[in-house]
C-alpha cells in the first residue's frame, strides 16, 4: 500500500530483475501510470492489515522432497518471441489471455529439428489427471523444494500459504506467509504449511514463470479430509 504524492503524473515499474537465466536480466517494464488530482486526504495508512495466524503448534504430519527442471534445449526464448498471429490456448477450460501470458497463445513447438522446450517437477510434465501430492486436511508439512536449474523458479501453491523454514538447508527463523517464493539458483528452499482443515479437493502448485508452468512445470495436490489416512504409497487407505 502506498500513498499518493503530490498532484501529477507517476510511473509505476518493474525494475529490471535478474533471474539467473542465460539470456540475461529481465528489462524494466511500465506497469502502470497513475494519476494523482483532486483534494489532498491525509488519511494514515494502516501499519498491518491483519493479524496473521500462527502456524499450529503440531508435529510435521510428512516431509516431502520436489524438485524442478527445465530442458530448455537452447530455445526457451521462442515461444515468447515468436511473431506468427497468437492463437488462445484453452488451459483448464479457460482460454489465455494473450496479453497477459503471450506464451500461452504461441505455438507449442516454435522450431522443427530442436527438442521441445519441457520444464518438469519430479521429472514429470503436466497431468491435469494425475494427483502428484496425497495430503490431508488438519495436518502441516514440511516441502524441500529443489531447483536444479541455473535460473530462478518462483513457487507457488494456491489455496494455502507456507513459511519458510530453510534455505539451501540453512534453518531460517521467520513467521511470515509467502504466497509465491523464488527458489534460488541450484539450491533449496524448504517450506512448511498448514493444510486448513475447511478447505479439501484437488488443487495445484506451479511454477509461476508463465512459460515455465505452461511447458509442465505444474502439479496436482489432492487435500483429503481431515482423518483420512494414507498408506505406505502416500496414497488413500480405501
Ligand atoms: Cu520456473
Amino acid at each position: 500500500m502506498v500513498k499518493g504524492g503530490d498532484a501529477g503524473i507517476y510511473r509505476l515499474r518493474a525494475l529490471q530483475y535478474e533471474q539467473g537465466h542465460p539470456g540475461g536480466a529481465r528489462p524494466e517494464r511500465l506497469l502502470a501510470t497513475i494519476s494523482s488530482s483532486g483534494p489532498r486526504q491525509d488519511d494514515p495508512i494502516p501499519g498491518r492489515l491483519v493479524n496473521p495466524p500462527k502456524m499450529p503448534n503440531q508435529p510435521i504430519a510428512r516431509r516431502r522432497t520436489i524438485t524442478f527442471k527445465g530442458e530448455i534445449s537452447g530455445n526457451h526464448e521462442m515461444p515468447m518471441m515468436h511473431h506468427e498471429p497468437a492463437t488462445p490456448r484453452k488451459m483448464l477450460g479457460i482460454t489465455a489471455n494473450c496479453d497477459a501470458a503471450p506464451a500461452a497463445c504461441a505455438p507449442k513447438q516454435p522450431m522443427t529439428g530442436m527438442p521441445p522446450v519441457k520444464f518438469t517437477l519430479d521429472g514429470k510434465v503436466f497431468d491435469l489427471d494425475r494427483i502428484d501430492q496425497h495430503v490431508v486436511a488438519g495436518t502441516v508439512e514440511e516441502w524441500t523444494l529443489v531447483n536444479l536449474d541455473v535460473f530462478q523458479h518462483p513457487f507457488h501453491i494456491h489455496v494455502n500459504p507456507f513459511q519458510i523454514v530453510a534455505m539451501n538447508g540453512q534453518p531460517v527463523d521467520d513467521p511470515t506467509w509467502w504466497d509465491v517464493f523464488p527458489l534460488p539458483s541450484k539450491g533449496s528452499v524448504t517450506i512448511r504449511t498448514y493444510f486448513r482443515p475447511d478447505i479439501t479437493g484437488k488443487t495445484v502448485y506451479h511454477c509461476h514463470i508463465l512459460p515455465h508452468e505452461d511447458n509442465g512445470m505444474m502439479a496436482n495436490v489432492f487435500i483429503h479430509p481431515e482423518g483420512t489416512e494414507l498408506d505406505a504409497k502416500g496414497e488413500p487407505r480405501t
